[in-house]
């Protein structure tokens, strides 16, 4: 089964905790605070690699953590930070939040390499909290919890021309005959099922082909396959419009055109508007008066004639394509503005009055300081409040009417004002 979108859950891993400890031996009274930093926790990683041609690897297994930072312990030690885990998906795969779908990455080149989401920072030991005054501190900083995520994997795939057009008129087979493909071939409707991609080698030029699921109309509407196959041509230069101009199947070949060409609008603009070459296939088997007909009722227009079973007219196609390819653009990976998943202002911080006349403080800064409190050691509590002062939150507290004795909230610990 062909997989091209997928929803995983992402989790980076945790900090590990700062150790509180003191110096012990032998004979040694009081030796001094030893304890160590934890770790910090696994990043996660995503990479993209060019061996990989769809997410099927994520059918079964969607949950992905890294390993959390290990705590640090006494004699200084610190925590082993957690490994990172590395995400493989295939080139061209397009990574999105999973709530918002605004886009964080996109995977365009080979081992294109994005730190979606950054491990937590270990805690700090006791042994940091050390200082002239504070000789012996009894506490020390947990490490940062980190949340898990949901992101969108959408694999858009990278290739240079998209042959589009109803089912059975040979797309497939003129993959085959042009690049070093081999896709299968048979005399029914949806042979294809999921996208083939090929490499045309001329000379020292080479570019790449996608051949797509056949269109009908109301693919829009789901229709047959539906449209969600014309994902893997979006970010296409240059479509090759295959159109059975024997009418072997007993369909008008201009109608065929039309209709392929308005389902290609009522997916986007973007493919609508791409340069078009028309390749009229199964020309062995098609009435001279069809191709009259419908050069006729379409002009202005690049049209080849083509054979793909016989080889005739696909090296004529060829040079007109890559003729076609040196006027246009190359490929480049989509314009977006990158999506973050918040990271942590350990700077920032906010106060407010809740009704019941209390004050509550929050933020990344005020989380960042909260990490090391242990509210029932006085140590712990004076180094906290010292740390609010410095950054004059307590001024700030009091300029909003703060008393002595009004109740401060943090995260979910609460504690009395007092200067
Ligand atoms: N006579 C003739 N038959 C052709 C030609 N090209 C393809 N065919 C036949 O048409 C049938 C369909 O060919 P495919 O290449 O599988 O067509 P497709 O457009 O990829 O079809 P789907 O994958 O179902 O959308 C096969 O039986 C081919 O042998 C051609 O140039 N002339
Ligand atoms: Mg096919």
């Amino acid at each position: 089964m062909f997989i091209d979108k997928v929803k995983i859950f992402i989790k980076a891993g945790n900090g590990g905790n700062g150790c509180t400890s003191f110096y012990t031996e032998k004979y040694v009274a009081n030796g001094g605070p030893d304890g160590g930093d934890g770790g910090k926790g696994g990043s996660i990683i995503f990479c993209s690699d060019e061996s990989k041609n769809s997410l099927t690897d994520f059918r079964y297994c969607q949950h992905f953590r890294a390993q959390d930072g290990e705590n640090g312990t006494g004699k200084y030690c610190h925590g082993k930070s957690g490994d990172s885990l590395v995400i493989k998906v295939p080139r061209g795969t397009v990574i999105r939040d999973g709530e918002s779908g605004r886009i964080i990455a996109d995977m365009f080149g080979d081992k294109d390499t994005v730190t979606v989401l950054e491990g937590g920072l270990g805690g700090r030991g006791n042994a940091r909290f050390k200082s002239s005054r504070r000789q012996a501190p009894h506490f020390s900083q947990k490490g940062q919890l980190t949340e898990e995520h949901a992101v969108i994997l959408e694999l858009m795939t990278i290739a240079d021309v998209g042959l589009v057009g109803y089912p059975n008129v040979g797309k497939s087979t003129l993959l085959s005959v042009i690049t070093n493909a081999k896709p299968k071939i048979a005399n029914y409707h949806f042979t294809t099922l999921s996208p083939n991609l090929g490499v045309v080698k001329l000379y020292d030029r080479s570019f790449v082909v996608a051949d797509i699921p056949g269109l009908i109309e109301g693919a829009s509407e789901g229709v047959g396959l539906g449209h969600d196959f014309l994902r893997h041509i979006d970010r296409t230069r240059l479509l090759v419009h295959v159109v059975d101009i024997s009418g072997s199947e007993g369909r008008d070949p201009y109608e065929d055109y039309k209709n392929i060409n308005s389902e290609l609008k009522s997916y986007n603009n973007r493919l609508a508007r791409l340069p078009q070459i028309i390749a009229l296939s199964k020309c062995d088997i098609a009435p001279e008066e069809n191709i009259k007909e419908f050069r006729r009722r379409v002009r202005g227009k690049r049209i080849v004639e083509i054979s793909g079973i016989m080889h005739k007219g696909t090296d004529e196609l060829v040079q007109s394509i890559i003729k076609k390819l040196d006027t246009l653009p190359p490929l480049e990976p989509i314009e977006y503005e990158p999506f973050e998943f918040g990271k942590i202002n350990t700077n920032e911080y906010s106060i407010d009055r809740f009704d019941d006349g209390s004050f509550g403080l929050s933020g990344g800064f005020i989380d960042e300081v909260a990490r090391g409190v242990v509210l029932n050691d006085y140590d712990s509590f004076n180094y906290f409040q010292k740390t609010l002062k410095e950054k004059g939150i307590i001024k700030e507290l009091r300029l909003r009417g703060a008393k002595d004795g009004d109740i401060i909230r943090i995260l979910d610990f609460e504690f009395e004002f007092v200067e």
